[in-house]
């Protein structure tokens, strides 16, 4: 092995990470390279291609903020984009920014190991091939790890078997068939209306409803655009400085007990028009306060009601065992008014579990159901999946599943203590998932940037989170978690989705604002609680 690193930055992942994160390396004059199992850049977006797939953030706020001409210059078609608009915003992004030529696409990263005498991290390609380099980026995305549960006889079924988070390129035509589609999470609530609306027959199996809201998506609004476009820059701040998740929304400032019954009826069917994650913030108390997210719950399971025909089915559509919110908010077109269509039909895995597959189908509850294709919409081995798929090994052969048998710890979400110059991107301890992903990167990679930078400049080789600041850390986020309602769903965001992964709430839930301040006064503390050293072979070197 040679002790000469091949790149200063390996990147792995091509989605919104690495594609932001290998511009930026650029521009300090570092030698980077990303690695994607995927055919083309875009990370998730490349693979949710299911029909129905669409962002629940609003387009005008769903990009990048890091170059203005980019902004400015790129016309999105809806309120909220769909995914082959996202595709194509991502391919643009790698071809305007010259990004394709140190991206080797079609090539998985299956380890990931830290050479100590070396000081390099040499990470091993599917083709059996090692790269070396002094830092690496782990850019893999946190819903990109797709679960599929072990449905006993799966491997008998002749029909065909697709995955939401894995679709394939060439489309699925339903027409004339029976289709059953598994999960009504996000994913599934998105596909289901317009399966229905091809299928011949979709039988719905649920395991738990779930809360969802209305998009009212609709083509963009030129003023709306122009309004964006003229004030990005004041925007784009303030949801830095003065939103929780990143995402400037229609804030409001009164508590749900606060005010009456009327006055709360009537913001919740205003912001219910207008459509959107907004309902969520329909007062500040939603997300801490049991007897506050109540009225919003009700709110929305009498729009349930309002919405399927049949009162017993629509009981059996209506979320009670969460408060609305600890769960991912699904965001829907149609998802409800779709239990109407004499073609769809609900099988509540509640009553009726799912025993087997067989050749033609499922039985659930004893009754047989045939299928032509069976959908997973089941969703994600969330924030640890897609880096523990990885063999990663730090300091005296420290595995990465090992340091994480209990639950992820991390400093910041930015770094594990015992991996030295390995970053994660939106990593477990940071805001993520609970916040706008863009926003979220762009946070993390200017910080990563600005770190390398500043290594540079001090002559500096190593970082490393120091183990006492990672622990305080995960107290700390544990602490932030426990003063939420968060902690009262078995939701992806604490594992619970997989069986047997440890559970802890993941993401830090104190919002982007203290998040970001916090990591600002780190960094200017000259990088406190991480450990930073200078290996006499070799130092950055920052062009
Ligand atoms: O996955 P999920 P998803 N038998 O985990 C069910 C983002 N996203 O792909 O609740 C039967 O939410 C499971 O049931 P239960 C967004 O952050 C965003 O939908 O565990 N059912 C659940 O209903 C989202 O939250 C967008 O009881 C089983 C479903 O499968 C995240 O990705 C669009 C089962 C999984 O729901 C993940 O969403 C899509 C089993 N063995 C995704 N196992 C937008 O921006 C699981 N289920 C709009």
């Amino acid at each position: 092995m040679t002790s000469e690193p091949g790149f200063d930055l390996l990147i792995v992942g091509a989605g919104f990470g690495g594609l932001y994160m290998l511009h930026r390396a650029r521009r300090l004059g570092l030698r980077a390279l990303v690695i994607d199992k995927a055919g083309d850049v875009g990370g998730v977006w490349y693979y949710n291609r299911y029909p129905g797939a669409r962002c629940d953030v609003e387009s005008m706020q769903y990009s990048y903020s890091f170059d203005e001409a980019l902004q400015q210059d790129w016309k999105w078609s809806e309120r909220f984009a769909a995914q082959p608009e996202i595709l194509a915003y991502a391919r643009h992004v790698a071809e305007r920014f010259d990004l394709r030529r140190d991206i080797r696409l079609n090539t998985a990263v299956v380890a990931a190991a830290y050479d100590e005498d070396a000081g390099l991290w040499r990470v091993r390609t599917g083709q059996d091939e090692t790269l070396s380099a002094h830092f690496c980026v782990m850019a893999t995305g946190c819903l990109s790890a797709t679960r599929r549960p072990e449905f006993t006889g799966l491997e008998t079924f002749r029909g065909r078997t697709l995955h939401t988070g894995d679709w394939p390129h060439e489309g699925v035509d339903f027409s004339g068939q029976r289709v059953g589609v598994i999960g009504t999470g996000s994913s599934g609530i998105q596909a289901i209306p317009m399966i229905a609306g091809q299928a011949a027959h979709l039988t719905v199996f649920q395991r738990t409803p779930n809360f969802s809201v209305p998009a009212r998506n609709a083509p963009m609004d030129e003023d709306y655009e122009r309004s964006w476009k003229d004030r990005y820059a004041e925007l784009r701040e303030r949801a830095r400085i003065d939103t929780t998740s990143g995402t400037v929304y229609d804030k409001s400032t009164h508590k749900a007990l606060e005010v009456d019954a009327e006055e709360r009826q009537r913001e919740y069917e205003r912001r219910w028009r207008k459509g959107g994650v907004n309902f969520m913030h329909s007062f500040t108390d939603l997300m801490v306060d049991e007897q506050a997210n109540r009225t919003a719950a009700e709110f929305v399971r009498t729009q349930i009601r309002l919405a399927v025909s049949d009162p017993v089915l629509a009981e059996r559509l209506t979320p009670r065992d969460h408060p609305i919110g600890t769960k991912r908010i699904c965001v829907d077109t149609d998802y409800h008014a779709t239990f109407n269509r004499s073609n769809v039909r609900l099988v509540d895995l509640r009553e009726s579990p799912i025993e087997t597959f067989t050749p033609e189908g499922l039985r659930a509850g004893g009754q047989h159901h045939e299928l032509d294709a069976v959908v997973l919409a089941t969703g994600y081995d969330a924030m640890t999946g897609a880096l523990l798929r990885m063999d990663i090994t730090g300091r005296a052969g420290l595995k990465l599943s090992e340091a994480w048998r209990d639950g992820p710890r991390s400093y910041l979400g930015l770094m594990v203590a015992g991996f030295p110059n390995l970053f994660t991107l939106t990593g477990p301890g940071s805001p993520s998932v609970l916040s706008n992903m863009i926003f979220a990167i762009e946070q993390h990679v200017d910080w990563i940037a600005d770190c390398l930078a500043w290594m540079g400049t001090h002559g500096r080789s190593t970082i490393e989170a120091e183990p006492e600041a990672q622990e305080e850390w995960v107290a700390h986020v544990n602490e932030i978690a426990e003063q939420t309602l968060f902690p009262r769903a078995a939701s992806w965001y604490l594992g619970a989705n997989v069986p047997g992964k440890a559970r802890v709430f993941m993401p830090y839930a104190g919002g982007v604002v203290p998040y970001r301040r916090k990591c600002e006064a780190v960094a200017a503390a000259g990088y406190e609680g991480f450990r930073l050293s200078t290996a006499q072979h070799r130092k950055v070197e920052i062009a």
